[in-house]
């Protein structure tokens, strides 16, 4: 067994945006005294921004199994994730090599690893056995948003990756700051973050032809989802540093995370910068218009990520210091 590791296993469709997450959310926590060690889990991450301290890519090339396999990209990728679930002390003694560090696991995204196959429940079981207290952070692009029948379907997949890994979640709405890029919202944030009623998105699904033959099966889906009542959304910018406290905060929470010397004193020094953090930003972690158009000219917050990052300047250059 090793000793207790705290981390954040990031899962996520591609392109959802989880290497970058990694890397921002990496920065924050070394920023407040965390040491912190990324792990790339994903065969298919090409030119990592951040600097792992494990790579499975040492463990496997994916390009390798397509030939000699001779299969496509997510068959090799089914058979990289099989062959680290069978060597898993290749993981294990890296991390034991890490000492008291939090980890943040960059996992691959295709869906079927998680919905039709038990490998990466079974790795991170085995973590979890040797120690390691972890807390799963998916990932679902907010643009999403703009379109109420992939929105649905995210949601779904949401939903079944929570009943799948069987880990504390925290599920964010990644790339906020671009949220209305491909268009405005039928609803404010809110409603895709808190995920209350999706029966209301029924109306915008559109009118297209056959789109009427499915109704009953898209409420139907609406339902289940509704039903379960589990997945709710945090919107994370890698940009806001106070959406990535704040989902920080939700993950601590979450994984039962207990805090550094000095850590917690740092989160204080940090929030009491963004302005208004203790009352109006509860649970967003900023007000809930912030990323919607009307608000786009407003200099405002622009201004508030300014003051925290440089107190996260300040922190890390004292933390090294010490
Ligand atoms: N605007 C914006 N773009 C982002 C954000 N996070 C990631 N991206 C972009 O989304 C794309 C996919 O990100 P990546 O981290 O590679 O996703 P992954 O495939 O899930 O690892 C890249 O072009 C990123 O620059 C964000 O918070 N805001
Ligand atoms: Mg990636």
């Amino acid at each position: 067994m090793m000793e207790t590791r705290f981390g954040q296993v990031v899962l996520g469709p591609p392109g959802s945006g989880k290497t970058s997450y990694c890397k921002a959310m990496a920065r924050l926590l070394q920023g407040l005294g965390r040491k912190v060690a990324v792990i790339n889990l994903d065969p298919a991450n090409d030119a990592l921004p951040y600097e792992a301290a494990a790579d499975i890519q040492e463990l496997v090339c994916v390009e390798e199994v397509m030939g000699v396999q001779g299969v496509g990209p997510n068959g090799a990728l089914v058979f990289c994730m099989e062959l680290l679930q069978h060597n898993m002390e290749w993981l294990v003694n890296k991390i034991k090599n890490l000492p008291k560090h939090y980890l943040i696991f960059d996992f691959p995204g295709q869906a079927e690893l998680y919905s039709h196959h038990t490998m990466v429940r079974s790795i991170l079981s085995s973590l979890e056995k040797e120690g390691a207290r972890l807390c799963t952070v998916y990932l679902v692009d907010s643009h999403y948003a703009n379109d109420p029948g992939k929105y649905i379907s995210a949601v779904m997949l949401t939903l079944n990756s929570m009943l799948m890994m069987e880990l504390p979640t925290v599920n964010v709405l990644s790339k906020v700051d671009a949220v209305e890029k491909f268009g405005s919202l039928d609803m404010g944030l809110d409603f895709y973050t808190e995920v209350m009623d999706l029966d209301y998105l029924l109306d915008y699904l559109g009118n297209a032809p056959g789109t009427k033959k499915y109704h009953k099966l898209n409420k139907a889906m609406a339902e289940v989802v509704t039903d379960y009542s589990l997945v709710s959304f945090l919107p994370v910018s890698v940009e806001s540093h106070s959406t990535l406290l704040n989902a920080m905060k939700a993950i601590d929470k979450a994984n039962g995370y207990i805090y550094g010397s000095g850590e917690e004193r740092n989160i204080q020094r940090l929030l009491s910068c963004a302005v208004g953090a203790e009352f109006e930003h509860d649970r967003l972690g900023v007000p809930r218009d912030t990323f919607m158009r009307e608000e786009e000219e407003e200099g405002e917050k622009s201004e508030d990520e300014d003051k925290l990052e440089a107190v996260l300047e300040m922190l890390a250059r004292q933390n090294e210091k010490t």
